[in-house]
């Protein structure tokens, strides 16, 4: 699925490497005199490489004109391009196709990068040099391995000593669904890959062309086939011509079906010992910095099974140390995991209505991921109790018993804490402390006697600082046994807080923390302007409960137009003696304070955070403010 503008820009290149790749296959057998193998490798090549291959061709091999082949291909840079095609093309193979086995099977990145050196180097030498071109080379196969296998070997520690660092940083980058061979990202690093690894394998090829180590591009005109010009004798000439500019490498006598003798097929090199142990050196340090230097920065013992689909926030701290663990918990939600949208039209916190069974108040609860908006066009990937943010409220009087039926259709496992109430401890919901955590698909049953009342929450106490912080908590309202006026106001608000962070499409969950700052704040799954607005009148009193349901931050929550009677702390009446006036009350996570406002003069009351960048919407004041901020209406 396209969830990044870079899969769109991949569909495109891939397009367009698929009618490179199309073209090319065409216009080398319809039109281009050249042996099988060099049209195999310009293929395999353009597959990879996209558009580049195709410049590469038309530049460098697509014979110009009529016969000019065998001149055209002459220049030293092409016959090092040719060489360099014949190198990646079985090299490439050999590392895609190692890579994406690897992943598939889960391996660490860091034996992902030796097995890919191997079979790469196992593919070019063993299969594209010596089997495929012992036909042009002559000779047996066993010579021709031998023959082949150090120019081979200094162009494949080129190669990779491009390709991998490319392969490692983007792999285990921001984006890891780079380590997926299912996702687009994928193949697309392959690409860059090869890109790079022709770039840095190119310059020893042209080397080794020039000293008859290797060779370049050739022409092949058989006699009767369609490329065989019918001029026996301009065709000598120009095989006699093409033989001396490089050396020569038998094509004269392959074209009059001999072979060369064995060894090295007429390619007498003029390099010396030191030049190819100075070479193959270089090569051999440059392959170890591609492989080795990128486990400075990114933590290569992980595989595409611990991380792989990952989109890491910009900015968080990934170091070569960082578990796979610690990258998961600050993922983004992935999108292709939302099971439902929901626009400004639907709420959260709405009051859901329990079945009684025997006397006992039921409320079933089902936790999954959905698309949430939090202000006009601006959704989060939430997840959320019933499809709402926050989740239901759940009511219920002192002295009941109450069930609550956990079904999780999240993509990982979960499990509910009860906060501040009084309840056998098997029912207080902490994973791994005492109960296992909820599988995905796994459904729970909780169940117990209030004992208290007051103002309560829920909330996911299951890897919480990912959970919550995604949306995953919900007011509980527990009302006394017997009703307590001095407690009673005429209006009534339950106010539950939250921190988001939205980057690029993508939700993150918000934490103090490198990369995990919050940019987005909301009241009940709001942000001002989208909060709801109180309505009352002069002399009227509101009863605000706060819950601190954030997990990461604290807001000073203020109310304008003067002070409040805090009249209850953590779910905990206070004594009439005890309770006292403010117009600031810092809700941390899991306090909870019920106030009383009485609003004494008409017009437009804040309820707001004191923090200024929490009452911004990624940073913008819309029409006063954002985020944490709400409007009493005094008529
Ligand atoms: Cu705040």
């Amino acid at each position: 699925m396209l969830i990044q503008p870079i899969d769109y820009f991949l569909v495109v290149w891939f397009a367009l490497a698929a009618a490179s790749t199309a073209y090319v296959a065409w216009d080398q057998y319809r039109n281009n005199p050249e042996p099988a193998v060099m049209k195999w490798g310009f293929i395999l090549v353009t597959l990879y490489m996209g558009p580049i291959g195709l410049l590469l061709y038309v530049l460098a091999d697509k014979e110009p004109r009529l016969g000019e082949h065998e001149t055209f291909i002459k220049p030293l840079w092409k016959q090092g391009v040719g060489s360099t095609i014949h190198c990646v093309a079985g090299d490439a193979t050999g590392i895609i196709l190692a890579a994406a086995i690897t992943a598939t099977l889960g391996l660490a990145m860091w034996i992902d990068l030796i097995v890919e050196y191997v079979t790469g180097f196992a593919f070019g030498l063993f299969i594209f040099q010596s089997l495929f071109m012992k036909s042009m080379m002559g000779g047996t196969y066993w010579q021709n391995v031998r023959n082949t296998f150090l120019p081979e070997l200094i162009s494949m520690n080129f190669m990779m000593a491009g390709m991998a660092p490319v392969m490692s940083f983007l792999m285990m980058g921001r984006d890891m669904r780079a380590m997926e061979p299912t996702e687009l990202l994928f193949w697309g690093v392959m690409s860059l890959g090869v890109i790079a690894g022709f770039a840095t394998a190119y310059p020893a090829n042209v080397w080794m062309v020039a000293r008859n180590l290797k060779h370049g591009l050739m022409t092949e005109r058989k006699p009767g086939s369609r490329f065989d010009l019918g001029v026996q004798d301009k065709a000598s000439a120009d095989a006699q011509e093409q033989h001396a500019a490089h050396g020569g490498h038998g094509q004269h006598a392959r074209r009059h079906g001999g072979h060369a003798k064995a060894g090295r097929h007429g390619m007498q090199s003029d390099a010396t010992s030191a030049q190819l142990a100075a070479v193959a050196g270089v090569s051999t340090l440059a392959l170890a910095l591609g492989m080795v230097a990128p486990a400075n920065w990114v933590n290569l013992r992980l595989s595409a099974h611990d991380v792989g689909g990952a989109i890491m926030p910009p900015g968080m701290i990934m170091d070569r140390d960082t578990p796979a663990e610690a990258m998961l918990d600050m993922a983004a939600v992935d999108p292709r995991d939302v099971v439902a949208r929901y626009g400004l039209g639907v709420r959260g916190n709405r009051e859901l209505v329990p079945r009684i069974e025997n006397g006992v108040k039921v409320f079933d609860l089902e936790a999954a991921v959905i698309r949430w908006t939090i202000l006009p066009g601006v959704t989060v990937d939430a997840y959320a109790f019933n499809g709402q943010v926050p989740g239901p409220r759940l009511r219920f009087r002192h002295g009941e018993r109450v069930r609550i039926n956990l079904m999780n259709r999240l993509p990982e496992s979960t499990s509910v804490h009860w906060h501040g109430l009084i309840l056998p401890n098997v029912m207080d919901g902490p994973a791994h402390i005492t109960q296992e955590p909820i599988a995905k698909g796994g459904l729970y049953r909780y169940e117990f006697t209030a004992v208290q009342s007051g103002t309560y929450f829920y909330h996911s106490h299951d890897h919480v600082d990912r959970q919550q912080s995604l949306g995953l908590y919900g007011a509980m309202t527990i009302d006394p046994a017997e009703p307590d006026p001095s407690l009673e106001a005429d209006h009534e608000y339950t106010l539950l807080l939250q921190e988001w962070l939205l980057r690029e499409g993508l939700t993150y969950p918000a934490m103090p923390m490198d990369g995990g700052q919050p940019n987005y704040f909301t009241i009940n799954g709001r942000a001002y302007p989208a909060t709801d607005t109180i309505r009352m009148r002069v002399g009227e009193t509101l009863k605000v409960r706060f819950i601190g349901s954030n997990n990461g931050f604290i807001h000073p929550m203020h109310i304008h137009g003067g002070p409040f009677e805090v009249v209850a702390v953590d779910g905990e009446t206070l004594r009439p003696s005890a309770r006292y006036r403010a117009d600031t009350v810092n809700v941390g996570p899991g306090q909870r304070y019920d106030v009383i406002w009485t609003a004494r003069h008409p017009g437009k009351w804040l309820i707001h955070c004191h923090i200024g960048h929490h009452t911004t919407n990624n940073n913008m004041e819309m029409r006063g403010g954002g985020g944490l901020m709400m409007v009493i209406e005094v008529a």
